[in-house]
């Protein structure tokens, strides 16, 4: 019988601890299913992203280990879904530890140890540190070389 696996997650700005793991849960079934929140969906969860739900779908669509995805509207359609698709294994990062124990009465739920080092959040902090205020220090240093170029033509 295909052992069909799903897991949730909004995916910004997509990198290697995605990946990893999209590729763990694959390496536990024969077929990944993703849901992918949709903005509005990521507003209710509280969370701002960069990149738009059109886009982040495909990006996932389009990793090689994902089969099927579907956009996460709200906290309870894990339980349809598992039913739908006809579901083994609900599996996500463990930063989620405990948090879907009660899908437990309809297929198997892992948590997988999340990638270290590695975070959307950390991502954008790094973009957050070119604030106005570094942007215009920057163009004043620019427009300084600027004039000094025009000195020695
Ligand atoms: N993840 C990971 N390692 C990281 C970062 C993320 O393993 N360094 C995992 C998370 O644990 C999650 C998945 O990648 O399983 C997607 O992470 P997010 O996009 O942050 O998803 P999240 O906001 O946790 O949404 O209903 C469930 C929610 O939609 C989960």
């Amino acid at each position: 019988m295909k052992r069909t696996v799903i897991t949730y997650g909004t995916f910004d700005l997509f990198h290697i601890g995605h990946l990893n793991l999209l590729k763990k849960l694959k390496g536990l079934g024969d077929e990944l299913i993703v849901g992918v929140s949709t903005d509005e969906f990521n507003e209710e969860k509280g969370k701002s992203t960069i990149i738009k739900f059109e886009d982040r779908l495909s990006i996932v669509e389009s990793i090689k280990c994902v089969d099927i995805v579907i956009p996460e509207n709200s906290w309870d359609q894990k339980e349809k879904d598992i039913q739908n698709y006809n579901v083994s294994i609900f599996g996500i990062g463990d930063d989620w530890q405990g948090k879907f124990d009660n899908l437990k009465t309809l297929c198997e739920v892992v948590y997988i140890p999340r990638t270290t080092g590695i975070s959307t959040t950390a991502i954008k902090s790094k973009f957050g540190f070119v604030n106005r205020k570094d942007l215009e220090d920057l163009k004043k240093s620019i427009d300084f070389v600027g004039s000094i170029l025009d000195k020695l033509n």
